[in-house]
Parts: structure tokens; C-alpha cells; sequence
């Protein structure tokens, strides 16, 4: 049997998505994307989800790319089709009620980069490079670089890594935003642990009601995105997460969520 192109590992609900397919540097082609849309259908269902984190497998490549050679022979049918699948499992990712992180550990570029900045935020071990070098090859990103990297980073900045198709390590890409944290690669797994640990320890309605409030909220004018934390702040005091919560720092106890 063939090896599976998404490896899962779900550690009481923070679940850990690996990009398999090293052999390419973990390149996205259409096996892996509905493999990958196969599996956020599962979590979308999840009854306890806490976060996701994203990776790739080896120490090489966290994603490098859309698959050139399963894109070179497309019509520009096709190639609509397939960016369309893209987008869809992207945007299913991006929309999990969780946080949803991506771990880049090693080259992240064109559908890469795309991927990570679909996810709530990255960090990156100190040997990745990050770039839309789509230009390099004659098209533009079609897996929403041109829409979410200027909202990331800026439209000036965006604009100058589309055009130019050039590599930027991980330290610029923390310059500029696109990452949260950099760290040496033996150190990415206990930054997972790390991350897991404390996202257990916290109320996980108000984790995602934080998420909620945020993602909507940047779809929206300043008024209304207040008033959306309004109601989603008052929502959390009918829950018993806020009762525990609140009675645990007053009885001077660690909160049991
Ligand atoms: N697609 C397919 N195979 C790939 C890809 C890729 N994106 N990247 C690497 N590979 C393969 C190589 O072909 C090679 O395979 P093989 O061993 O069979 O020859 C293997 O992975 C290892 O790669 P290299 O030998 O090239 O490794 P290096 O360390 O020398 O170089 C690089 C690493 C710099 C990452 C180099 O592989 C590279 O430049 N890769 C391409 C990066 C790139 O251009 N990415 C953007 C792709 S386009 C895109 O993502 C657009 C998305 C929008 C599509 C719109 C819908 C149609």
C-alpha cells in the first residue's frame, strides 16, 4: 500500500497535520490536496478540537509549492479547476474554529507560503526560505498569495516578493510579519509541545470565540467588529468555563476547563 500524503496524529485535540511527500519537498499535488480537503472534512466534525498545526515532513521543506509537474500540462480549464481546489481546501483550513498554526520547517514558497498564510499565524525554524517565485515561471500565485500576503505583510511588500520572485530567509520573513517566531529547527518540536500544553490549560470556547471574534472582525468596519466582541464577550458569561475560570484565580487554583 502506498504511503499516506497527510499523516495525522491527534493529541486530545490538538491535531497534528504532516504534508508527506518529501520525495518532492512536499509539493502540492491533487492526491495531496484531497487528501488534505478529505481530512479537514474530519475536523470540521471533530467534536473537542483545540488547534491544528500544520507541517512538512523532513528537515528539508515545509511546502515548496504548487506541483510544476502536474501544473505544466494544464489548459487554463484546468488550471482554473485546480487552483479552485486549492482555495476550497485553503479556505476550509483557514476557517477551522480553532487556531490553526503552521510550523515551516524548511522551504516555503509559492502554494507553501500560500498555505501558511491561510493559517492563524507561523513560525519558522531557521533554515526556511519563504517566497512567491510563481513569476520565475511564467504565472502569478493562484492559491490567494496576491490577496493574503498584502494583507499580511502589505501590499508595497507583497507586491515586491510577487514581482520579483525573490527568496527571503527567515529572518527577514519575521521583519516583515509573515512569521510570528523564529527558531533553530531542533527546537520546533518543543515549541509544538509547548504550544499544546498551553492551549489545553486555556478555556477552549474562549480560544475559539478569540479566533471568531478576529477573523470576523477583520472582515468588518471598527464599530461593527466591536460590537461583534461585544456579543461574543457576553456570550462567554454563559458559559461555565467563565464560572471556572474566574472562581479558580479567586480560590487561588489552577482552572480545571
Ligand atoms: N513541484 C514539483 N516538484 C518539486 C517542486 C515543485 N514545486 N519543488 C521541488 N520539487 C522536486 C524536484 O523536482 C526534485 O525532484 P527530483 O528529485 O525527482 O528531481 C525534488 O523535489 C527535490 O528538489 P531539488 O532537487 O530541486 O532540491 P534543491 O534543494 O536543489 O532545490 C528548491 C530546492 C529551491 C525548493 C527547488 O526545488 C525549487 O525551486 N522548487 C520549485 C519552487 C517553486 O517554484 N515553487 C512554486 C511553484 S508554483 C506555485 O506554487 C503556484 C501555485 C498556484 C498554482 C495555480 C494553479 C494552477
Amino acid at each position: 500500500m502506498s504511503e499516506a500524503v497527510i499523516d495525522k496524529v491527534d493529541n486530545d485535540g490538538v491535531v497534528r497535520l504532516t504534508i508527506n511527500r518529501p520525495q518532492a519537498l512536499n509539493a502540492l499535488n491533487s492526491q495531496v490536496l484531497t487528501a488534505l480537503e478529505k481530512e479537514l472534512t474530519e475536523l470540521e466534525a471533530h467534536p473537542s478540537l483545540r488547534a491544528v498545526l500544520i507541517t512538512g515532513a523532513g528537515e528539508k521543506s515545509f511546502v515548496a509549492g504548487a506541483d510544476i509537474t502536474e501544473m505544466r500540462e494544464k489548459t487554463p480549464e484546468e488550471a482554473r479547476a485546480f487552483a479552485g481546489q486549492a482555495l476550497r481546501t485553503i479556505k476550509r483550513l483557514e476557517t477551522l474554529p480553532v487556531p490553526v498554526v503552521a510550523l515551516v520547517n524548511g522551504f516555503c514558497l509559492g502554494g507553501g507560503c500560500e498555505l501558511a498564510l491561510a493559517c492563524d499565524w507561523a513560525v519558522a525554524s531557521d533554515n526556511a526560505i519563504f517566497g512567491q517565485p510563481e513569476v520565475l515561471l511564467g504565472v502569478i500565485p493562484g492559491f490567494g498569495g496576491t490577496q493574503r500576503l498584502p494583507r499580511r505583510v502589505g501590499p508595497a511588500m507583497a507586491l515586491d516578493l510577487c514581482a520579483t520572485g525573490r527568496k527571503i530567509d527567515a529572518t527577514e520573513a519575521l521583519r516583515i510579519g509573515l512569521v510570528n517566531r523564529v527558531m533553530p529547527q531542533a527546537e520546533l518540536e518543543a515549541y509544538a509541545d509547548e504550544l499544546t500544553k498551553q492551549l489545553m490549560g486555556n478555556g477552549p470556547r474562549a480560544v475559539r470565540g478569540a479566533k471568531q471574534a478576529i477573523h470576523d472582525g477583520m472582515d468588518q468596519d471598527l464599530d461593527s467588529a466591536l460590537s461583534l466582541e461585544t456579543s461574543l464577550f457576553a456570550l462567554c458569561f454563559a458559559s461555565e468555563e467563565q464560572t471556572e475560570g474566574m472562581s479558580a484565580f479567586v480560590e487561588k487554583r489552577k482552572p480545571s476547563f
